[in-house]
């Protein structure tokens, strides 16, 4: 099942009018939860939208996450992503195991690769139940994309998927920020002049678990790959070294050492479990997450046309923002009078109150 992000024209940051509210979650949750399709996807919709109900509907499927392998593939446009994503989906599958793919690279579709988007298709990969693909729209503000990744990748954990792959370009900040809910990332990259140089340039050389050269069919493949060992060989002994593989995704050769690399990094994880780093990574997934939702709903409260006094004296440049912003926070009461319930459409008695 291959899925494109509606267009629709919403903007969290804009102040518009709230955005329309799913009339009630618990029919899409329990449609979820029974393993529908439609609702999985009726709930990404509405994480990619960012609707104000987005994280109680995390909230909410939290319990039933933690169980699938993530890998993230990255690397520069062009490198042979999508190519080699088809062929993990293929082999995984052939595993039985459920596949979901998030796609942040809008520049190659997955349906149009030519070999293997025939092969899948053939292997019947193309209808089939155990496997999701999702474009994300990039309309996210800068955080607001890997949050909206973040999110739907627990969606997909919960829905059941035993792999989720998420596809990005290795380009910036963001896509570093989306590598990192990866367990595992492969960096792929191609014999092109200047490349390795890039890779290195762009800070793919650290978050690399494993190297894939892809288009080994062309020259100087050799070389990149002597490059790219040269690097490993510069991280700490002892951690995990990670291997530098040659594919040809195109001619579908080279991906069963890909499967194994990736199988033996999930093993290594296991055994390095680090109780105290995921501590802390929960601890700063909890302060993104209230940041970003006092945000949200201050911009949603303050653009409504709010009565709400510190807001009309803010507006009409009788209070200054920073005082008002101090002054608001001293007091519970207020902070909940202008971000609480009835700024998430959440009910009385659902929680939501500070
Ligand atoms: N020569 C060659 N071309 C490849 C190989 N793998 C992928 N390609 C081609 O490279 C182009 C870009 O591939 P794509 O998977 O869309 O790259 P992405 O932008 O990194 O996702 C496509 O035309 C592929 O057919 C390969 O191993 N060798
Ligand atoms: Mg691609």
């Amino acid at each position: 099942m291959i899925e494109k992000p509606p267009m629709t024209t919403s903007s969290p940051k804009s102040m518009q009018p709230e955005p329309a509210r799913a009339a009630d979650l618990n029919p899409l949750l329990d449609a979820f939860a029974a393993g529908q399709m439609r609702a999985l996807a009726r709930l990404i919709t509405l994480i990619d939208n960012r609707a104000p109900e987005s994280s109680e509907i995390i909230g909410r499927i939290y319990p039933m996450t933690g169980r699938a392998q993530t890998i993230g593939v990255t690397g520069p446009p062009g490198a042979g992503k999508s190519t080699l994503v088809n062929c993990l989906i293929a082999r995984y599958r052939a595993l039985a195991r459920k596949v979901a793919v998030v796609a942040i690279d809008p520049s190659s579709p997955f349906s149009g690769g030519a070999v293997l988007g025939d092969r899948v298709r053939m292997t019947g990969h193309y209808k089939d139940d155990g496997v999701y693909i999702r474009s994300l729209s990039s309309r996210g503000s800068h955080g607001g994309l890997s949050r909206t990744a973040r999110e739907t990748v627990k969606l997909l954990d919960a829905f059941g998927f035993d792999v989720i792959i998420i596809e990005t370009v290795g380009v910036g900040q963001t896509e570093l920020a989306i590598m990192d809910l990866a367990d595992t990332t492969v960096v792929v990259t191609v014999p092109e002049g200047g490349d390795g140089v890039q890779i290195m340039k762009a800070g793919l050389n650290e978050i690399a678990d494993i190297f894939v050269v892809n288009k080994a069919d062309r020259e100087g493949a050799d070389r990149i790959k002597a490059e790219l060992e040269l690097s490993v060989h510069l991280r700490p002994a002892g951690g995990w070294r990670p291997p530098v593989l040659m594919t040809r995704a195109a001619a579908d050769q080279g991906i069963e050492p890909v499967l194994g690399a990736i199988a033996k990094h999930a093993q290594f994880l296991a055994e390095h479990r680090d109780a105290a780093r995921e501590s802390e990574r929960r601890a700063r997934e909890f302060i993104e997450v209230l940041a970003a939702e006092l945000e949200e709903r201050a911009t949603r409260a303050v653009g409504a046309g709010s009565a709400h006094s510190v807001v009309e004296e803010v507006r009409a440049g009788r209070l200054n923002p920073y005082s008002a912003a101090l002054k608001l926070l001293q007091d519970g009461a207020s902070v909940a009078d202008l971000l609480g319930n009835h700024a998430n459409g959440l009910g009385p008695g659902k929680g939501g109150r500070a």
